[in-house]
């Protein structure tokens, strides 16, 4: 996701801003370098032009260039452009408020809406909701039982996860019309004690009246609370024409962006909001069924320059491990404290959370930028693993007393070589500054405030980096080991 991008802005920083003298042309420089980077990454032209034209307007004026690290206030600049263009107004992804949520899924064939809703069913259990989905799709005879596996397949996870029976429920009826099926649906939820109904309902090729007026009639008889038009993040311009006309048929709260794993390009993100007038929400990455990430503007156009995405990565580990062991692993990120021991225990984690590639593409720097390049096998996995365990455990504390003849002693303890030994050091090494960095540009602290819930509900309550919060948990830790 967002390869492309973010290799890209990755050179652009070290090309043009890298120094510590800036002038007025290599600003205009690295500015026609970003606006050729985002042509190429399929970002719409008229979305390209604007957000160009206003990072010149802030770049060029005196600031920058007087500035004592014009590269990172740049990338500050280029940064909050990227966040005003792909913004939600409204922080919760998928706000539930009521006994009983109606959610229905739009959009063209083949765009990921009957997986999505299963993902979203998955994330809402994993929030402590109980949904209903609806197959509300009688085009094609496949598409029933389609649901129902992804039905009993998700039952299984959470009955395997929770280590409890769990049903996720699919009401069908291949008989009736599918405005008829999605209304009946919800007083059998209402029954059935489930208090989300998620609607997956048919597509089409092609725009059609059949088909719009089917779902103008699903959203009178259930009045959704949500409607999600579902996109596929590969299918160019014609997507935006479908989204523009289901937004002004069918008024769409949102999109959901499917098949972003298989997109290293990513334009479509930074054009819908742009040019369909509404945000992204979701994303999908993946095939299975935990395949769905919230779509924040500020997470995205952090990956999008290559400073990876910390707070979807903890969202993500949090999944797997306490919330006390995450919490610790995002404060020592923030503290830019984190050790080889912990670079180790986030690569065993990584390893369990599945797409290598993608996750290491969250890490900051050049190592997560790098990691997008590699078809990541096991292999590099087990050599840096390898290397870290050749430490000792007070040099996986302190790698900077890592001299010569250490370095050999790794190499040959871990059967890599002394330049893979010194490649990790110095990528280490950077990781760590760039953290440094984001933490002193408030930049984590940015990414904080903005996050609701998330984090054991650290989110949104840190005001900034020094947040009153964090340093009472920061004292209560020190007590703790004490
Ligand atoms: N790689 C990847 N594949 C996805 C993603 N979302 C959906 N798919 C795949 O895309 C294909 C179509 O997905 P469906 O969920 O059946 O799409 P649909 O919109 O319900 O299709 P129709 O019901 O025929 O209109 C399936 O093979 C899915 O596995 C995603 O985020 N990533
Ligand atoms: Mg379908």
């Amino acid at each position: 996701m967002f390869k492309t991008l973010s290799n890209k802005f990755y050179d652009i920083k070290n090309n043009f801003f890298s120094s510590g003298k800036i002038n007025e042309k290599n600003i205009q420089d690295g500015i026609k370098a970003i606006e050729e980077a985002l042509i190429n990454a399929d970002v719409n032209f008229r979305v390209v032009k604007g957000l160009v034209k206003r990072v010149k307007e802030k770049a060029l004026g005196e600031e920058l260039i007087k500035s004592v690290k014009p590269g990172d206030q740049f990338v500050q600049i280029v940064h909050y452009e990227l966040v005003e263009l792909m913004k939600s107004d409204d922080e919760e992804r998928l706000p539930i408020t009521k006994d009983l949520t109606v959610i229905m899924m739009v959009g063209l064939q083949g765009s990921g809406k009957t997986t999505t809703c299963g993902k979203l069913a998955r994330y809402l259990i994993k929030k402590g909701h109980r949904p209903l989905l609806v197959a509300a799709d009688t085009q094609r005879p496949a598409a029933i039982e389609q649901l129902k596996v992804l039905g009993k397949t998700l039952g299984e996870q959470i009955s395997e996860e929770r280590g409890e029976d769990f049903e996720v429920p699919v009401y069908s009826a291949p008989q009736d019309p599918p405005p008829k099926i999605c209304k009946d649906a919800i007083p059998i939820a209402k029954e059935n004690n489930n208090d989300i109904v998620i609607l997956d309902t048919a597509g089409r090729l092609h725009i059609d009246d059949a088909l719009m007026d089917e779902l103008l009639s699903i959203r009178k008889k259930t009045k959704p609370d949500h409607v999600f038009f579902v996109m596929d993040s590969m299918t160019g311009q014609n997507a935006f024409d479908s989204a523009k006309i289901f937004n002004e048929q069918i008024n769409i709260d949102g999109v959901v962006l499917t098949k972003l794993d298989s997109d290293a390009k990513g334009g479509a993100a930074l054009s819908i909001k742009e040019v369909t007038g509404k945000p992204v929400k979701f994303v999908g990455v993946g095939e299975k069924l935990d395949a769905l990430e919230e779509f924040h503007a500020d997470r995205m156009a952090n990956r999008i320059l290559g400073m990876g995405d910390i707070v979807t990565l903890v969202d993500k580990a949090e999944q797997l491990m306490d919330e006390e062991k995450a919490e610790e692993m995002y404060q020592k990120m923030v503290d830019a404290s984190f050790t080889m021991h912990d670079l180790l225990d986030q690569f065993q984690m990584i390893k369990k959370m599945g797409n290598l590639r993608d996750l290491m593409g969250m890490l900051p720097g050049g190592l997560g930028v790098q990691m997008q390049n590699v078809d990541i096998d096991e292999s590099i996995f087990s050599r840096i693993e390898a290397i870290i365990h050749s430490m000792t455990p007070q040099e996986r504390d302190m790698p900077d007393i890592i001299n010569g003849s250490r370095k050999l002693r790794i190499s040959k303890g871990s059967g890599t070589k002394v330049q893979e030994v010194n490649q990790l050091l110095n990528q280490f090494r950077e990781m760590r500054k760039m953290m440094q960095n984001m933490s002193k540009s408030g930049m984590f602290g940015n990414m904080m405030s903005g996050m609701g819930g998330g984090l054991g509900g650290l989110g949104g309550m840190m005001p900034g980096m020094g947040g009153a919060k964090q340093r009472s948990r920061r004292k209560k830790k020190k007590r703790k080991k004490k």
